[in-house]
């Protein structure tokens, strides 16, 4: 079995200077299979984190559940710092995922962070990614069920509105230009009766 990534992605001008692209049905597994996200959480078994998260020197509450891949705890690194993370490779096809990633963005992905949503309750509210360079790319892709991407200006009078994407199961949804500094991004709570959703969010972390 192989992993198929398609060619289509819709990419929206959020103002001049941020973007963010849309790829539905993105990643298709070719031949019979199990799904990829049973093979992810299995590999991730036992690690999942829950409560709060402590990213770039504060702690934060995240009603989700998340591990991290890829970098892991450095020196260098000021963005993770309480625990180190198992290499990409410790999890099916996230290496596959990330040189696709890396072939359609022009540059490496060198941490992933697994985001667990088991019900429509488990949620990410408005944040933006503050460790984030000029000009960085945060590119996901989502397993599951499906749910709302929703994007927001942090300067609510700079003209720009509020957008929302229905992000599902194999979509590619990634965040590039000025994102992380002038919009926020979140998963709201649903009362839907949604499906489990994975979110894989591919960073290239460098301090
Ligand atoms: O799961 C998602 O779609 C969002 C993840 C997220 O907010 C993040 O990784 O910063």
């Amino acid at each position: 079995m192989s992993l198929l990534m398609v060619d289509e992605v819709t990419r929206t001008a959020l103002d001049p200077d941020c973007w963010f692209d849309h790829g539905v049905g993105w990643v298709e597994v070719v031949g019979p299979a199990d799904r990829i996200e049973d093979d992810l959480m299995a590999a991730g078994e036992g690690a999942w984190e829950t409560g709060t998260t402590f990213v770039y020197g504060k702690h934060y509450d995240v009603p989700r559940m998340w591990q991290w891949a890829g970098l892991g705890f450095t020196p260098e690194s000021r963005y993770i710092e309480e625990k180190p993370a198992p290499p990409m490779s410790a999890f099916p096809w996230l290496t596959e995922i990330e040189e696709a990633l890396a072939d359609k963005y022009g540059r490496r992905f060198n941490s992933c962070l697994l985001n667990l949503y088991p019900t429509g309750w488990h949620s990410v509210g408005w944040h933006f990614d503050a460790c984030m360079l000029r000009d960085e790319v945060v590119a996901g892709v989502s397993f599951g069920g499906t749910r709302r991407f929703r994007l927001r200006p942090i300067d609510g009078d700079c003209g720009y509105s509020s957008v929302g994407f229905d992000v599902g199961a194999g979509d590619l949804f990634s965040m590039g230009g000025e994102t992380q500094h002038r919009w926020q991004h979140s998963v709201p709570k649903t009362t839907r009766d949604v499906a489990s959703r994975l979110s894989l969010t591919f960073r290239t972390i460098t301090h």
